[in-house]
């Protein structure tokens, strides 16, 4: 063994090795060509017969020793690295970065869900429905037969979809309503809030694309007094108690006797402004008692039981409580006005 090195400092070189390319050099020193054991190896030729033997097994037990020790210390080296990597190229990813604004849910958003939460509190469940309808569950199901002038009132867009004009986008939430009675018995109480669409030109008070929420009863006995008090019990919980509410006659065809819901004008407090055209109050929907028709078309009998239906627009909801006066501004997406709700 003499000027050799022992094993005892092979073992030690190869667990002080700190790094996997500092291992890499001491394999080279080791068990490459210039190493102790090549040496050794080329030397066996030379040995005597008797002793080549045991010199070569020797040998070969010296490199498997060596190249296990190597190998145990790699992969320990290896896992240490790789782990202090992961932890340098660590995201965290619920870091607060505090000079970027947090964003928030859009005031249409933040209406529709005060909105059902009130109706909610007043006993009502929420339902939704497709977007992409049928004639039947827009028009016909709701009393307006075909080439009825009332579908004039609706600008609607058509899906090219089977039949002509059979396919349409809802022009209203009430094909909600039809779902609901058809697939529930009464007594039905329920909001249906959801996106519309008409074929509109979009101004100061009209956008193509917006939101309705509808309300529908069905009980024994529900009358006309139900519904105002519903409504103004509505009026009081959105907008407080200094907004009154009024019904005025109207006509759809999917109510009689029908009404327009008007609030106090939230920009003068009734006193009479542009805005209600000096009236002091705004027109915020519709309402009526569900047409006997209605309740025939998904099979209620109209004689045991009565109805009312109403419908807003969330968008207009929004306008009159916060004193927006443009309907576009929802939709233009100006951080400055967003950030404002
Ligand atoms: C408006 C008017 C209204 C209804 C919606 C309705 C639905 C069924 C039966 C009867 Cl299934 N009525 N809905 C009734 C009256 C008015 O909306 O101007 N909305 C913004």
């Amino acid at each position: 063994m003499d000027d050799r090195i022992t094993d005892q400092d092979i073992a030690a070189r190869i667990t002080s090795s700190d790094s996997v390319a500092a291992l890499a050099e001491l394999t080279t020193e080791l068990l490459g060509k210039g190493s102790d054991l090549a040496a050794r190896k080329a030397a066996l030729g030379a040995l005597p017969p008797e002793e080549r033997r045991g010199e070569g097994r020797r040998l070969n037990d010296e490199r498997v020793a060596i190249e296990a020790a190597l190998a145990a210390r790699r992969a320990e080296l290896a896992a240490g690295e790789r782990a202090a990597r992961y932890e340098a190229e660590r995201l965290d990813l619920t870091e607060v970065v505090p000079h970027l604004r947090r964003g928030h849910l859009h005031l249409v958003t933040q209406t529709l869900d005060e909105l059902e939460d009130i109706f909610v509190g007043m006993g009502f469940t929420v339902a939704e429905g497709p977007v992409v309808e049928t004639d039947w569950y827009n028009f016909e199901a709701l009393n307006f037969p075909a080439g009825h002038p009332a579908r004039n009132m609706y600008d609607t867009l058509y899906v090219d979809l089977g039949e002509p004009e059979s396919t349409l986008l809802r022009t209203h939430t009430s094909p909600v309503q039809i779902r609901v009675m058809e697939k529930q018995a009464p007594p039905i109480y329920s909001v249906m809030p959801g996106l519309t669409h008409r074929r509109d030109t979009t101004d100061a008070s009209h956008l193509p694309n917006f939101h309705q929420i509808e309300g529908l009863v069905v009980d024994e006995g529900i009358t006309f007094g139900d519904l105002a008090g519903t409504l103004e019990a509505f009026t009081h919980a959105y907008f407080g108690g200094d907004i009154q509410s009024r019904l005025r006659p109207s006509y759809f065809p999917f109510t009689e006797p029908s009404a327009e819901y008007d609030v106090t004008c939230v920009f003068c407090k009734g006193a009479g402004c542009r805005t209600c055209s000096k009236t002091g109050w705004l027109e915020l929907g519709g309402c009526g008692m569900v047409h006997p028709n209605v309740l025939r078309n998904v099979g209620i009998d109209a004689e045991v039981w009565s109805g009312f239906a109403f419908g807003f627009g969330p968008e207009r909801m929004a306008l009159m409580k916060h004193g927006i006066n443009d309907i576009r501004e929802l939709v233009t997406n100006d951080i400055r006005f967003l950030e404002q709700f």
